[in-house]
């Protein structure tokens, strides 16, 4: 069975939509969320445009600043300051990867947390780790999603994250431990990775190489959930981490690139900005 992430972020934005008129009338304004997008990345347009076209839909009042590649690091934290300022925006994000010459962390510790809808600051970061309340990252948060709305138990199953990135494998592994799965953290060191892949019954891939999981890496009827986004040497379409047509047999639940993760990581970007608003509102 194919996870539908574009029909589940559609469903949930529509949910959303209707929030939103609530909470302009309530609050005299809709929510408002900046996307600093700095350079040409093909991939970064097409997310950006994917965002802006969601927050349109949704209500959300939006903002996307093009900056050349060649802005330096100090004008970049001198834009996000003045955003900070600014009391009629509520969120913040800018897109990653940013040019070499810029630290990204500087960048990223430099949004108002309050404002930071992507929950990369580094006290949204600790606030997660201590299972205290904070803004979650919206492709973890977008995976827990998928997984519930096809009520797939993740309770006292075995999940293997492949990927320990800041942004995606690290983040899903804390949530999958929080829902109470036994989490193995698997990356490009791994010694044996198949023998490790194929105890998952839950199978979260985030390594970023097109078709590296094959048949051969899946237990029968395990899920599995592919993060990732290529261009597919083949044909130069967008294509995942799982070979889907080898996979999808032997799993139980799978999901599809385009159409099952990255739909839900913007879904739970305009969830994330209705929050920070809410919260903002509310102070
Ligand atoms: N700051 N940087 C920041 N926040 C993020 O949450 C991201 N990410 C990742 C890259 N950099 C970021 C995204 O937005 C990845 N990402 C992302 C968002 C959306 C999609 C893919 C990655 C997406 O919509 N994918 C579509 C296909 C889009 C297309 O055709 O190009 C899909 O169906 O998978």
């Amino acid at each position: 069975m194919v996870i539908n992430g574009r029909e589940l972020s559609a469903s949930l934005k529509a949910q959303m939509a209707a929030q939103v008129v609530e909470l302009t009338k309530q609050y005299g304004r809709a929510p408002h969320l900046v996307v600093i997008l700095v350079g040409e990345d093909p991939g970064s347009v097409s997310y950006v445009t994917g965002k802006s076209k969601a927050a349109d839909e949704v209500g959300i009042r939006n903002t996307t600043l093009r900056r050349d590649a060649s802005i330096s690091e100090q004008e970049l934290l001198d834009l996000i300051a003045e955003l900070n300022a600014d009391d009629t925006v509520d969120g913040i994000l800018v897109q990653l990867p940013l040019p070499k010459h810029i630290d990204e962390d500087k960048v990223i510790a430099a949004i108002a947390v309050e404002k930071d809808v992507d929950g990369f600051h580094p006290l949204n970061v600790a606030r997660l780790w201590l299972k205290q309340s904070c803004v979650l990252p919206c492709t973890p948060k977008g995976i827990i999603k998928l997984l519930k709305s096809a009520d797939i138990e993740i309770s006292g199953k075995e999940a293997v994250v492949i990927g320990r990135s800041n942004i995606v494998g690290l983040p899903v592994a804390k949530l999958l431990t929080d829902e109470n799965a036994t989490v193995t953290v698997a990356h490009s060191r791994t010694r044996n990775l198949a023998e490790v892949t194929r105890r998952a019954d839950i199978l979260v891939v985030a390594i970023g190489k097109e078709r590296f999981v094959t048949a051969d890496m899946i237990k029968p009827g395990a899920v599995v959930i592919d993060v990732g986004v290529n261009r597919d040497s083949r044909n130069g379409k967008l294509c995942g981490d799982v070979d889907f047509e080898t996979c999808e047999p032997v799993a139980s639940y799978i999901t599809k690139v385009p159409g099952g993760v990255g739909p839900m990581t913007i879904c739970c970007l305009m969830e994330n900005t209705i929050e920070c608003f809410v919260k903002r509102m509310n102070r």
